[in-house]
């Protein structure tokens, strides 16, 4: 779900809406609009200050997550007087080695509690557990705002998935009804270009280009935020060339592209994308990124079949960074909002 200011042009007299009627039905309705008034009109003496934001809510279809990764507990037999077994699974899964142990000690409390001795129970104690450890108010994409265009600035290591990713996002918005705008500022190789041009293609969003080879990223972001403002985007997705956290002139630049955006429009997001399979490294990058580009969420990616589940929480309890993306394999809707609940029962494997 997002809010987005409601757009004066997207609201037509009578007669526009019965010339474009034909269009409207032949499209697929996929979001739900609900118009809300933010505040009323502020009467100062006598002056009316100022018009009044209206935000549209707009509601984005669900996707069921659970079914893209593998559990990674279904190897292992749930059982109380063995449950050290469990503590190895979870260590192997990248929860990291304290928080296995603290997990293991409370499923062990709560099984005693509740008296659950069965497989399926002692899986339903720590699906509940892991859910509530993983539960943060924070998860959701900040597109509540109503400053438009919501800037989404993309990073991460080479390969993570960033580009992938903008265009399962881009693409996931645009069916909700949004306009999104990207920004191609991986300069370094024309291929990347063209591969965020494809996924532009492909999600039916803009894309603004550098204009010559090997541009500086921070003018293109410039320019990408220029056109978004210009065309009216709700949202404008940055992407960025994968860099190593220890290259210090790399992470620099980030830096730059960050303040450059900033000049004209608040930053809604910095998503750094990491790769699942990557293992404890992962919390080495969080932590690098973070430092020069200030990270507000993380989108997790290649989560199928990779049964490293486990660095969800690890980056959530250790790092406090929300995960709020998860990608699961490599087409345009494997991907979702991240849902604690849904991610539990789909690690644990059964509810
Ligand atoms: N299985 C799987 N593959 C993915 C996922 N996300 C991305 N990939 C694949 O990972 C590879 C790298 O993805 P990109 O999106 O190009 O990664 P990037 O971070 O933009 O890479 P650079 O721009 O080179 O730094 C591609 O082959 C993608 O198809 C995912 O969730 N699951
Ligand atoms: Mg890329």
């Amino acid at each position: 779900m997002f809010w987005r200011k409601k757009d004066k042009a997207a609201t037509p007299a009578v007669e526009e809406v019965i010339v474009q009627e034909p269009e409207v039905i032949a499209q697929e309705v996929v979001a739900e609009e609900i118009v809300e008034v933010h505040e009323e009109p502020a009467i100062v003496e006598g002056i009316v200050v100022p018009e009044p934001t209206e935000l549209v809510k707009v509601e984005l279809p669900k996707r069921n997550l659970s079914k893209g990764f593998k559990a990674v507990f279904s190897r292992i037999k749930f059982d109380v007087e063995n449950l050290d077994d469990l503590e190895d699974v979870l260590i192997q899964a990248d929860f990291g080695v304290e928080a296995a142990e603290e997990i293991v000690a409370a499923v062990k409390v709560r099984a005693k509690k509740n008296g659950s001795k069965t497989e399926a129970e002692l899986k339903a104690v720590l699906t509940g557990l892991l859910t509530e450890k993983m539960t943060r108010d924070d998860a959701a994409l900040n597109l509540d705002s109503g400053a438009q265009p919501y800037v989404i600035l993309v990073v991460g290591v080479n390969g993570a998935g960033k580009t992938t990713t903008i265009g399962k996002l881009s693409n996931y918005l645009v069916e909700g009804g949004a306009k999104v705008t990207l920004g191609a500022a991986d300069t370094f190789r024309a291929a990347a270009v063209e591969q965020l041009e494809t996924w532009a293609t492909r999600s039916n969003s803009e894309i603004v280009k550098p204009t010559v080879e090997g541009q500086d990223p921070a003018a293109v972001a410039y320019e990408a935020v220029e056109r978004a403002i210009a065309n009216g985007s709700d949202v404008l997705i940055i992407d960025t060339a994968g860099r190593l956290q220890n290259k210090q002139g790399l992470m620099d630049e980030l830096g730059k592209i960050r303040r450059v955006i900033e000049k004209q429009l608040p930053i809604s997001e910095v998503l750094l994308v990491l790769d699942s399979t990557t293992g404890q490294n992962a919390m080495t990058q969080a932590k690098a990124f973070t430092e020069v580009a200030a990270v507000t969420g993380i989108a997790l990616t290649k989560l199928d079949g990779s049964a490293k589940g486990g660095i969800v929480y690890a980056i959530q309890d250790q790092l406090n960074i929300p995960v709020k993306l998860v990608g699961v394999g490599e087409g345009i809707e494997d991907f979702g909002f991240f849902d604690a609940k849904e991610f539990a029962i789909g690690l644990v494997g059964e509810r």
